[in-house]
């Protein structure tokens, strides 16, 4: 199969080159795809060289696959082209979530959904992926209300000028700022722009995307996003109030029985998911599990994940595999 890697040179095309080569995808022929200034460059992919192409060199190849980190601009821009090409494209950028004929999936939760049709198909966004990988199974049993979420998330998250500002500041040393303020030994409330009703983008993404993923707007979520100096994963702290009631045990069962959930919790060992141990891991982490004394119905968790993986990378593959699993990718499966 041919697949193109659209913003190959990226902090997440670089996972996604990782990650397809160790779960060793059915690749016949590779295109390392990324702008103009970067055409020439060379990367390696299972140990052999490849030479990045530009978007208008890769579309002409019309590849069976392609697989975008590229940010929302050059997706609205070329996805379309790739798609009439006949590429299935898997987007990583905010651009389709939420256009109503674009599919968005994680493929535990809504893979199901999927038919040969979906021609340009939708990543979440990472901090949402991770949330709904725990909040699914128990939307299933116990039915949201609603959710409060707050977020305290990599700096990898921002791309890899915000990763050399912080190594940058701990090194004493100065350069290009990604941020308005230092981040290291810092907390910054401010993930993505700000809007009109005082939210961030990325808040907005979390009380948006979960709905359509789970399909279901009976439930509300609120979000707070806040950047901190880790590089692991994101980590999220979540109240959640559930038309029914629930059993702790029954919850952590389902949880654990949960494919790509890893419960991590037993506060007399100090057993909790932290960034820097789910770093370079595909599953989901939660603990902290507990009754919310506060409010009937209520429960608060602590859910970890690496956000260029499950968050991004991974998640984007596990489409193109399942699509591949139903056959239907157009291109042969060598
Ligand atoms: C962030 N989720 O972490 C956004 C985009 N990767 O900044």
């Amino acid at each position: 199969m041919k697949v193109a890697v659209v913003g190959a040179t990226g902090m997440v095309g670089e996972v996604m080159l990782k990650v397809l080569a160790e779960r060793n995808f059915p690749i016949s022929e590779l295109l390392v795809v990324a702008s103009e200034k970067s055409k020439g460059k060379t990367l390696m992919f299972k140990g052999e060289p490849h030479t990045v192409i530009t978007l208008e060199e890769a579309v002409a190849e019309a590849p069976d696959l392609a697989i975008f980190s590229a940010g929302g601009e050059t997706s609205l821009q070329w996805a379309p082209r790739f798609a009439q090409a006949g590429t299935t494209v898997v987007d990583n950028s905010s651009a389709w979530r939420m256009d109503p004929a674009i599919k968005l999936v994680v493929p535990e939760i809504n893979a199901h959904e999927l038919t040969e049709k979906d021609k340009i198909i939708a990543n979440p966004n990472c901090s949402t992926i991770q949330l709904v990988m725990v909040l699914a199974p128990l939307h299933k049993a116990y039915r949201m209300k609603r959710v409060v979420v707050s977020t305290y998330q990599s700096v990898s998250g921002t791309g890899v000028k915000a990763v050399k500002q912080m190594e940058n500041e701990m090194e004493g040393t100065k350069g290009e700022m990604a941020y308005p303020y230092a981040i290291h030994r810092n907390a910054l409330p401010h993930c993505d722009v700000f809007l009109d009703n005082g939210y961030t983008k990325e808040e907005m993404k979390l009380a948006k995307e979960p709905r359509k993923i789970l399909g279901d707007d009976s439930f509300s979520v609120t979000a707070t996003a806040v950047r901190i100096p880790t590089s692991g994963g994101h980590s999220e702290a979540v109240n959640v109030t559930f038309e029914k009631d629930f059993d702790l045990g029954e919850v952590r069962k389902l949880l654990s029985e949960t494919p790509g959930v890893v419960v991590q919790d037993n506060p007399d060992t100090n057993t909790y998911p932290m960034p820097l141990y789910a770093h370079d891991k595909d599953d989901v982490f939660v603990g902290r599990i507990r009754r919310d004394e506060s409010l009937p119905n209520s429960l608060n968790m602590w859910i970890v994940a690496d956000n260029l993986r499950k968050g991004a990378a991974t998640n984007a593959i596990q489409i193109a595999e399942y699509l591949v699993s139903k056959n239907l990718l157009a291109g042969k499966v060598v």
